[in-house]
């Protein structure tokens, strides 16, 4: 056993990515898996790796503090004779309610497990391994929240730009980053925040608004929107820098392995480029071959077929709006770059035929 990896959110977009990475690369991974009150385990995105003779499931719950700490502890019983070989073992931390408009309807539970939860697998990490591990934290572009400037053209984000969390989402995650920030200083241990932008991919949530709009364009195209329904979507005019998920994991990587001395820190990873969810949409239906046509406004505001000029595709729900919304977030991503020569190659409309190709393909097999 050469390297291992611990990985909580195994079953997650980013998680399922990483872990074949990982796998790939030879390397051990033990992966924190929980039970869900309607089915066992969310095992999904990973069951193509559920042989892997290199993954070990473990199960435990972020909202458990004891959990938390068996889960260390059986890795650390599994791996502590290689330790001497290795120095030390990769953790990435990864699980969490990751929704921010769930956040504002789950905000406790929102801040146990995305806050207080990091602290008690920190510490747990520190009892068993010393400071022999190495720790990445899935922080977030959200932390800045809705940047105060007068400009008409707001600048992208920097490391240095100044935070302005404003979800429970985003008030947890401050706290890691924080927290994450003061282990690295007060115990020396390779601790970094990982500040993201959005990252899709077709294994996406198909709650965040990405997958719910390919998933509705890919039923269109097949004729298969139930009861012809047109998509329900919050606010259109918010805007994302979105990147794909599969080069982001690799980032999170460089970030564990590849800092050393002064390039051990906190990095942004984005693509520079910000786009409308209504751009989003309408380049999701144009891979169909289908123009949208928007008429009314704010909350009575509904896109059309351009084409056919009848099908109504989209339409405004207020309850799908946040109390409060990030309107614009782009990130600069200079520093990763230089330091550990890491940069996104994937244009948001190769995103968005992948995604939308792989739901047709989904739909077809009647998944
Ligand atoms: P995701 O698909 O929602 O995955 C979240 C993972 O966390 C799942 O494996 C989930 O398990 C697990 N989890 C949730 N609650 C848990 C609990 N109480 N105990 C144990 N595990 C729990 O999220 P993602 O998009 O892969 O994002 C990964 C991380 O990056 C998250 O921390 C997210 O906040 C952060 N992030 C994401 C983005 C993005 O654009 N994707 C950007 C910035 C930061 P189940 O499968 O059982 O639900
Ligand atoms: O897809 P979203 O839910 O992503 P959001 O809120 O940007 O959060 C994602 O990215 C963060 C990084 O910036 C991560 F930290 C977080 O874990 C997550 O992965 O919403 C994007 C935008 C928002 O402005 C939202 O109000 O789309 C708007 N939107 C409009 N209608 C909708 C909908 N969002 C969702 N989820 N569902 C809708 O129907």
């Amino acid at each position: 056993m050469k390297q291992v990896a611990i990985i909580t959110g195994i079953t997650g977009q980013d998680g399922s990515y990483l872990a074949e990475d990982l796998l790939n690369d030879d390397v051990h991974v033990f992966g924190g898996i929980r039970r869900s009150a309607s089915s066992p385990y969310n095992l999904g995105r990973i069951s193509h790796l559920l042989e892997h003779p290199n993954l070990k499931l473990i199960y435990f719950d972020m909202m458990d503090a004891c959990s938390i700490e068996k889960f260390v502890k059986s890795v650390y019983d599994s791996v502590h004779d290689v330790l001497q070989l290795s120095n030390y073992i990769q953790v990435y931390h990864l699980a969490a309610q990751s929704h921010v408009g769930d956040s504002f309807r789950i905000p406790t539970v929102t801040h146990q497990v995305n806050a207080l939860g990091v602290i008690v697998l920190l510490e747990s990490l520190r009892t068993h391994f010393k400071n022999n591990f190495r720790f990445y934290q899935a922080s977030t572009s959200e932390l800045f929240g809705n940047i105060k400037t007068k400009s008409k053209n707001p600048k992208t984000m920097t490391e240095c730009t100044p935070f302005n969390p404003e979800s429970p989402y985003a008030i947890a995650k401050m706290a890691a980053y924080l927290t994450v920030q003061n282990y690295r200083k007060a115990y020396d241990i390779h601790a970094v925040n990982g500040i993201l932008f959005n990252h899709e991919s077709p294994r996406r949530g198909m709650d965040f608004v990405t997958r719910k709009i390919t998933n509705y364009v890919a039923q269109y195209a097949l004729n298969r929107v139930p009861g012809n329904r047109p998509l329900q979507l919050g606010n259109l005019k918010s805007k994302r820098d979105w990147g794909d998920a599969r080069e982001y994991v690799k980032a999170m990587r460089k970030m564990l392995i590849e800092a050393q001395g002064d390039t051990v820190g906190d990095y942004i990873v984005a693509t520079g480029e910000a786009y409308s969810v209504r751009t989003f949409i309408q380049l999701a239906f144009q891979k169909i071959g289908v123009m949208i046509e928007w008429f009314g406004s704010g909350v009575n505001e509904k896109g059309r077929n351009a084409t056919n000029g009848k099908d109504i595709l989209v339409q405004v729900n207020k309850e799908l709006f946040r109390p409060v919304d990030i309107l614009y977030l782009v990130g600069n991503a200079e520093k990763i770059k230089k330091n550990l020569n890491w940069q996104p190659t994937v244009p948001l409309n190769h995103l968005i035929s992948d995604m939308v190709d792989n739901d047709i393909e989904l739909l077809k097999k009647g998944l």
